[in-house]
């Protein structure tokens, strides 16, 4: 397919701007990771809001771009050669992004593996578990009797915010000085858990300075403030 209008979701979201990067999202953790990552990298794109609440992420348009009925996914006009590129799952998207606008991923060949390394600790730990958190304690699964789900989910994601915040003891973002796509991918966790999940006496967020100081300046970011907020 050389042209978005060959693309089904198109047809549900047109792109006014076919040019640019179209972006199919919410402003969930991990639908921000790609809006905060195009507004840091300052690549032209187009939102285009998922709307749960229609079940949109259902919908034959959508599964034709994402076959997993998640947010966040993309389709870049101008993929390699030229092409069109579709894409889902957001560790893959901000890897993509990375690469194409040459922003947010160390030049170094073994600092470039260490960001991917943090990037695969959120995307099969961080959040995964914050999301089960997020179930037994804030939605559906609050009610359930049994609280031993809901306690593994806990002592799961502080044993995780622990080995996070020894890594970032000394070190102003998860690569040191380098503000990376491990950066993006995982703060946005971080503040959901607090914010949204209301979970941060749960798992005793205070025991975690370290982290506490660099989501401060994660959040402190204009293109983050930005990026939280996209698609309205
Ligand atoms: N591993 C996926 C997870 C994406 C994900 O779980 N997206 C949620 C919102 S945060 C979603 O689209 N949920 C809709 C549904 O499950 O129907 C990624 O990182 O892109």
């Amino acid at each position: 397919m050389n042209a978005l209008s060959d693309f089904p979701i198109t047809q549900k979201w047109p792109a006014q701007h076919p040019d640019r990067i179209q972006l199919y999202s919410l402003p969930t953790p991990n639908g921000v990771k790609v809006s905060i990552m195009l507004e840091e990298t300052g690549l032209p794109y187009e939102a285009h809001k998922v709307d749960f609440g229609s079940n949109d992420q259902l919908t034959p348009e959508f599964l034709s771009l994402s076959p997993n009925n998640k947010i966040p996914a993309i389709l870049d006009p101008n993929g390699p050669d030229g092409r069109p590129l579709p894409l889902f799952e957001s560790g893959a998207i901000l890897v993509y992004l990375a690469a194409k606008s040459g922003q947010f991923m160390p030049q170094d060949v073994a600092a470039r593996y260490e960001t991917l390394q943090w990037v695969m600790f959120q995307m099969g730990g961080i959040g995964p578990m914050f999301g089960q958190l997020g179930f037994f304690h804030k939605f559906a699964g609050k009610d359930y009797e049994d609280k031993r789900p809901r306690d593994r989910y806990v002592a799961e994601s502080k044993r995780l915010l622990g080995v996070l915040d020894k890594h970032l003891q000394g070190r102003d973002w998860i690569m040191g000085g380098e503000y990376t796509i491990a950066d993006i991918a995982t703060f946005p966790w971080i503040r959901n858990l607090i914010g949204f999940y209301g979970a941060g006496e749960l798992v005793e967020f205070d025991r975690f300075a370290n982290v506490r100081r660099v989501l401060d300046a994660f959040v402190a970011r204009p293109a983050v403030e930005r990026g939280l907020a996209i698609p309205g």
